[in-house]
């Protein structure tokens, strides 16, 4: 019987601890839960050196018919023209309002007791700072009622976009929400721009295009939910949430998120026949948005926001009324 030499005695003994050393590691791998890695940014395209304004696009002059047919409020389809301008190519970031706050000292509207005088009767858990908040819940009974999933959340804010206890650091690069429409007006002037009418939002949504829209479906390229919302979003576009802007493909101008991820503010009122003030069009549907609950990830979709009620699934940009390239 061969009896092993030192050498290969060494030889099995270092074999065998590293077969250990292998085996520890392997189970240490499968008992710690699994990362969860979120994309905290994406790159956008770099712009000319030339581009007379870094971060916006030209939308040109056109004609179309506004609107959609999906539900009551887009209708009735009606001609508009628009003349050419320029928008930022993202929704405005948590950096970019940040930096505003900082030249500005703004407070938000969700940083302030609500105003008694514009909201008498609202009960005092109603009127401290405040956003509503998306809270997904385990189950719902029917959909008639959106209070099972929003929720009034005392310090909510830009800054506490989930409350208190949430914040957003390392979040630079997602959509700035619970804003108003006085915080987004702020922020436009001090940047020497302005709102998109809805109009110039549809017009530029739609990439400039004049044809009819061709589609209902649910876009590919866009933050919205996947599967039977408020309980499941099963996150097949790459994001449960909000996504950083520009993680999807542009239209054809190169805007990105337009459509989904979050709301945006434009400067026209809603209004209505019966004439409810203090209201403005929103557009392009957000992270929210589900076939089974709200199609509205179209450019013609619209819907009414309070202006003065921030909520965690609401952003906008600005245009700039400037001379084309
Ligand atoms: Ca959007």
């Amino acid at each position: 019987m061969n009896t092993p030499t030192g050498t290969t005695r060494l030889l099995w003994l270092g074999l065998g601890a590293l077969l250990l050393v292998t085996l520890a590691t392997w189970l240490a791998a499968r008992s710690a839960p699994a990362a969860r890695t979120e994309r905290l940014h994406c790159a956008l395209p770099a712009q000319p050196a030339n581009a007379p304004h870094p971060g916006m696009v030209w939308v040109p002059a056109g004609s179309f018919e506004m609107g959609d047919t999906v539900y009551a409020e887009e209708q009735p389809r009606r001609a508009v023209s628009v003349e050419g301008f320029w928008m930022d190519r993202t929704e405005v970031s948590n950096a970019e309002f940040a930096r505003f706050v900082a030249a500005t000292g703004h407070v938000t509207t969700a940083e302030r007791e609500v105003d008694a005088a514009t909201h008498p009767g609202l009960p005092p858990e109603l009127r401290r700072p405040g956003a509503v908040v998306f809270i997904s819940p385990a189950k719902v009974q029917g959909r008639d009622d959106a209070n099972q999933w929003w929720r009034y959340v005392a310090g909510a804010s830009w800054r506490h976009p989930g409350g208190p206890g949430t914040d957003i650091k390392g979040r630079d690069s997602f959509p700035v929400v619970a804003i108003s429409h006085a915080d987004v007006q702020a922020y436009a002037r001090w940047k020497g721009r302005q709102l998109p009418t809805e109009a110039q939002w549809e017009w530029a949504a739609r990439g400039a295009r004049a044809a009819p829209m061709p589609a209902h479906e649910q876009p590919r390229e866009a933050n919205t939910w996947q599967g039977p919302f408020p309980v499941l979003n099963s996150g097949e576009d790459g994001f449960i949430g909000l996504a950083p802007v520009g993680c999807y493909a542009p239209n054809a101008l190169g805007l990105y998120d337009l459509i989904g991820n979050v709301w945006e503010l434009t400067a026209d009122p809603y209004t209505t026949a019966t004439g409810q003030a203090r209201q403005r069009v929103i557009k392009g549907g957000s992270f929210l948005c589900a076939p089974n609950y709200c199609m509205r990830y179209r450019a013609g979709a619209r819907q009414p926001q309070d202006e003065d009620l921030a909520a965690s699934h609401l952003g906008f940009r600005t245009i700039l009324l400037a001379p084309g390239p």
